[in-house]
């Protein structure tokens, strides 16, 4: 099956453009945002593109041929978003998974009104054995328009209904960008010998329902009764069962496939996790965007991620996202509302 819907040839920075032409009080700010941002995901995928070179390039273990320390890639990816968006003037603050506490745009630039969130590299067990990996990104408005100082930890702090927009890039066998800024979902592919994202899915929506669950079902043992008992159900044999399990333990990577063949991806509470794994800020938010946007259904087994209100800038939550009526019936199994 080809997932080519398109009929226009369109880059990410056309397709910017023209839904900056929905707000004529738009300044442009945000469109630079992006490009500048795009910037980073291209450098990201060249180095993904050459990992296990990078070392063997190198002269020591340490130093690659520019004398310069090989890092890994992942502080690498956290590295080059920084040092692409720090200097655009269009952010006042920025948060990573891989950064401790919130990232200060340094003192010589200009302090604008967005707020960036990453996950720099996500899958990063992934990254050594060419499995595919991800960049995850969110954006949002800082909460005093008017403020030309710098954006604190109540910027990052939003709940995630307030995204401005959100997305991810997944390194796979292409390397692919999926957009939302609130009107759908579009999917672009990067042809490297133009070096531009070109759009090659419009307007994705996905399946009501789906015949595939993705969870790390080696944590079973692990879970809660009701979370047994809904792995159990897809497993019987009965109409439209048993479902096929897919798990890459990349969440960018299951979310794409759960995108575009629906079912549903799940990172439960665990007795080792009892929030669940994946961050909200970094993961769950931009990827819930996205999953709405495209039709389906986000949430903590409880509650819509994207209204659940962040109360530290690491926090984990709960994850069952997918085809609406698969996330509808994983709810009343956890929630213990199946029999
Ligand atoms: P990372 O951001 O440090 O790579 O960790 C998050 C990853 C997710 O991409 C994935 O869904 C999950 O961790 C896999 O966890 P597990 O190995 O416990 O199944
Ligand atoms: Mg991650």
């Amino acid at each position: 099956m080809s997932f080519l819907r398109v009929s226009r040839l369109v880059t990410i920075e056309r397709h910017i453009a023209e839904e900056q032409e929905f707000h004529p009080s738009a300044t442009g700010e945000y469109s630079r945002l992006l490009r500048d941002l795009t910037l980073a995901l291209r450098i990201i995928a060249r180095d993904v593109r050459r990992a296990g070179l990078n070392d063997v390039l190198g002269i020591t273990d340490s130093m690659n041929v520019h004398g310069e320390t090989v890092k890994k890639l992942d502080e690498f990816a956290n590295e080059v978003i920084f040092r692409a968006m720090d200097h655009g003037g269009h952010l006042c603050v920025m948060a990573s998974e891989e950064s401790e506490g919130i990232i200060k745009i340094p003192d010589e630039y200009a302090k604008g009104k967005y707020v960036l969130l990453f996950d720099p590299l996500d899958g990063s067990s992934n990254i050594d054995v060419n499995t595919t990996i991800g960049t995850i990104f969110s954006i949002y408005r800082r909460l005093d328009p008017q403020s030309t100082e710098d954006g604190d930890e109540r910027d990052v702090l939003q709940p995630g209904y307030k995204q401005v927009a959100a997305g991810y890039a997944c390194y796979g066998s292409a390397t692919t960008l999926v957009y939302t800024s609130g009107h759908g979902v579009d999917v672009f592919t990067y042809d490297q010998t133009i070096g531009d994202f070109l759009l090659t899915h419009e307007k994705v929506r996905m399946p009501k329902q789906g015949k595939i669950y993705s969870v790390n079902e080696g944590n079973y043992a692990l879970w809660s009764d009701g979370m047994k008992r809904y792995v159990d159900h897809l497993k019987k044999q009965e109409q439209g069962k048993p479902y096929s399990l897919r798990y890459i333990g990349t969440a960018v990577a299951d979310i794409h496939r759960t995108l575009h063949y629906g079912g549903i991806f799940m990172y439960p509470a665990d007795s080792k996790y009892p929030n669940g794994k994946l961050r909200l800020l970094y993961e769950l938010n931009p990827l819930a965007m996205i999953i709405e946007q495209a039709g389906g259904r986000a949430t903590d087994g409880m509650n819509r991620i994207l209204d659940i209100i962040p109360t530290d800038i690491h926090q984990r939550a709960q994850a069952f996202m997918g085809s609406e009526l698969d996330v509808l019936e994983a709810e009343l199994f956890v929630n213990g509302h199946d029999s």
